[in-house]
């Protein structure tokens, strides 16, 4: 089909927290890059977006911090659009669901398919926090899993086993918000009934998309749609979203699921009049970019939405990413195990193209993948400067040394094979990049550009004008060669901006700058020629376009994750303990322990060590050996936390010891000490470490 316009979503992010890398590298950083390329072939392209401000998240942050949830949204509604408008992402609009007309035409939709008679109405008993006054959502309940044992497990999934569960299935519910034991109350819901659209799905996608839709996000749904699609309720009780338009549907609001993904078509609306031809004509071509946590909402439920209400056009692709760990580890917010990217601007100024470019280059498009700062710096020096910005730097500075800084005449019928191979090159390179964009490729159009300019390079050590200009002599004799390599050079230049424009936004606008060419140069038509420098016209002075990442920079970020970790556990702690009744508690609670004097403290040697090897003991599930660095000496300590800790985690983790515990075998092995670690109340094992980095061996007192 010949697409007249584009709508392009990216996954409304919650407003409860601020976006690390993982979102931009998931779905706004590709979302962007699509665009910017849509837009620079001057298609008709939307880009629309905004905060997600309702739902159970929101509602448990405000609990949280003991404020409102107006002021949750409110706050990182802010925070979040600065952190997509400081990295570049060019959204037509970003709106927030909060928004009136996103409370008008969700309700609309609702409305329509009340009247439509789509929705079943149940009554049935769910679990209710009489402390808190609320229903508690699948993940606010905890009990013990009955498939394990574990007694931390979710009204919805057992992290331990990995069992699907539901909120009944839990021995010993009690809510995660108070720790009361919930009581069941009849409540009443709206349910869409999705099995009804399963024959329609299995059409739609198992057969109309295998092909088409990425193979991890084809899998996600058939597998979904195998294992039997059930009725689903598309209401909640809660006094936190949009309210439910019905008469007795007093304290019931719109389950989030249902009216975000309408607040794609609330923010068209609210972005142009026009709004109904991008989502009502059959030639618009429609694709939501997110996360793979987010496929079976935006490939199965929203369709059928969709499709129930009629009129509008259903996704033709949804390019999930899959997840972007952190140094080997899973991103976690509530361990504070994130690279913020409201953080990330401010420790690295004017650096937005870097981390595009990273991001873009280890894009985890069809696995899991791992950001680490290492990694980070490697690509920027190694790749990005040493190839492109070398390249360029060289065209640059050979032309004014050469060329006296014009661009310098082309001699065409002088050319020889590899200038005609890198003319080949050029041109070649633009319809890589097109077909690997059109794919979602976005890695491999990024490698095809970088291939341009290692091109580049290959071609100006090979034609060496400046050994062909090493004597005046020599120079007058080979200007014609010089002028050649370098004419093409700078037009391979010219090229790149064009390429690089869609990934790296800031680049390609310096380079313009640098080649005193206006911004319409960009525009995808021109990629290909070699027309686009006129002979003789002067280029700006040299000047890097990226600067090297250094390892101080490197290590002052692992540095900073590592604190964060030990910070938010600490918050925990505080945030954990409830707050004492006035009338109830003593002046001060109860020590569990004897009370001892200073001096009994005194004979306790606690000194800080950072632990430098650490392995499993055979045949003993429980214990580590670690080896410690302890500043004058490397010690071995045997500690019994097998169970919490991968060895190769706590490599280079900072610890208190114990330093004169007397000597005790465990295991047939010496142990020389005993690091302190704190343990919460479900069981999860802390370590007691210094804030900042404290000198192996210094004293804890
Ligand atoms: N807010 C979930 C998320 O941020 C959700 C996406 C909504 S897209 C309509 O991952
Ligand atoms: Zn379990």
């Amino acid at each position: 089909m010949d697409f007249k316009r584009y709508l392009i979503t990216a996954a409304l992010p919650y407003a409860n927290g601020p976006v690390h890398i993982g979102h931009l590298a998931g779905c706004y950083l590709p979302a962007d890059i699509y665009v910017r390329y849509l837009r620079a072939q001057k298609r008709d392209v939307k880009f629309v977006c905004g905060s997600d401000e309702h739902g159970v998240p929101i509602t448990i942050r405000a609990m949280k911090e003991g404020i409102a949830p107006q002021d949750v949204v409110d706050k990182y509604n802010k925070i979040i659009k600065d952190s997509f408008a400081e990295m570049g992402i060019s959204f037509d609009i970003y709106s927030r669901t909060s928004n009136k007309i996103h409370h008008e035409t969700s309700q609309a939709f609702f409305t329509k398919l009340y009247n439509d008679g789509v929705f079943e109405e149940r009554e049935s008993e769910q679990y209710y926090d009489e402390a808190k006054g609320i229903f508690l959502a699948d993940r606010y309940i905890v009990g013990t899993c009955p498939v394990c044992g574990n007694e931390n497990a979710y009204g919805d999934q057992c992290e331990k086993c990995g069992s699907t569960l539901s909120p009944e299935q839990l021995i010993n519910p009690r809510s995660a918000l108070s720790s009361a034991v919930p009581v069941k109350r009849k409540t009443k819901h709206w349910y869409f009934p999705l099995d009804k659209y399963e024959g329609w799905l299995k059409e739609w996608i198992v057969e109309g998309k295998k092909d088409q839709w990425k193979p991890n996000v084809y899998g996600q749904c058939k597998s979904w749609i195998d294992s039997g699609l059930q009725p689903r309720a598309m209401t909640r009780d809660s006094n936190w979203g949009v309210p439910v338009p019905l008469p007795d549907a007093d304290g019931k609001v719109l389950y989030v699921w249902f009216d975000a993904p309408i607040g794609y078509i609330s923010a068209t609306k609210e972005l142009t009049n026009q709004w109904a031809d991008y989502w009502c004509k059959e030639d618009t071509k429609l694709v939501h970019f997110i996360g793979k946590d987010n496929i079976v909402f935006h490939c199965i439920i929203f369709p059928a939405m969709l499709k129930a209400h009629g009129n509008f056009v259903l996704p033709e692709s949804v390019p999930a990413n899959e997840f972007l760990n952190i140094e080997g580890e899973k991103v976690s917010t509530s361990r504070n195990w994130a690279v913020w990217v409201d953080e990330y601007v401010k420790d690295f100024p004017d650096q937005q193209d870097v981390l595009r470019y990273v991001l873009c280059a280890n894009a985890p498009e069809t696995k899991d993948n791992d950001f680490t700062w290492k990694d980070f710096q490697d690509r920027v020096n190694n790749e990005l400067s040493a190839i492109l910005g070398n390249f360029e730097n060289r065209a640059f500075v050979l032309m004014h040394k050469l060329c006296k800084g014009r661009v310098p005449t082309l001699h065409a019928d002088a050319m020889n094979d590899m200038d005609r191979a890198l003319i080949e090159d050029i041109k070649s390179a633009k319809t890589k990049v097109e077909t690997c964009l059109e794919n979602y490729k976005f890695r491999d159009g990024l490698y095809e550009v970088i291939d341009l300019a290692r091109k580049g390079n290959k071609y100006l050590q090979e034609n060496a004008p400046w050994s062909l200009a090493k004597t005046p002599e020599l120079q007058l004799e080979n200007q014609q060669r010089i002028d050649i390599c370098l004419h093409l050079c700078l037009q391979l230049n010219a090229n790149l901006a064009i390429l690089l424009n869609p990934f790296l936004p800031f680049t390609a606008n310096k380079m313009c700058k640098k080649m005193k060419v206006v911004e319409r140069m960009l525009d995808w038509e021109n990629a290909g020629r070699i027309d686009l420098l006129k002979t003789n016209y002067p280029l700006l002075a040299p000047e890097l376009l990226f600067r090297k990442i250094e390892d101080t920079e490197v290590a002052a970020q692992m540095e900073k994750l590592k604190n964060n970790l030990v910070k938010s556990a600490a918050q925990k702690m505080e945030n954990t303990t409830e707050p004492v009744k006035a009338e109830a508690a003593p002046a001060e609670a109860p020590s569990k322990k004897a009370e001892i004097t200073y001096d009994d403290f005194a004979k306790i040697d606690l000194r800080v060590g950072t632990i430098v090897k650490a392995e499993k003991v055979e045949k003993a599930d429980k214990l580590l050996k670690l080896e410690l660095d302890m500043g004058t000496e490397i010690r071995t300590v045997v500690s019994g936390i097998a169970m919490h800790f991968k060895p190769e985690d706590i490599v280079g983790k900072q610890v208190t010891v114990v330093a004169n515990l007397a000597p005790r075998k465990m295991r047939g092995i010496e142990s020389n000490g005993m690091i302190l670690m704190a343990q919460n109340a479900d069981g999860r094992l802390i370590f007691v470490s210094p804030l900042e980095t404290a000198d192996n061996g210094s004293e804890v007192k």
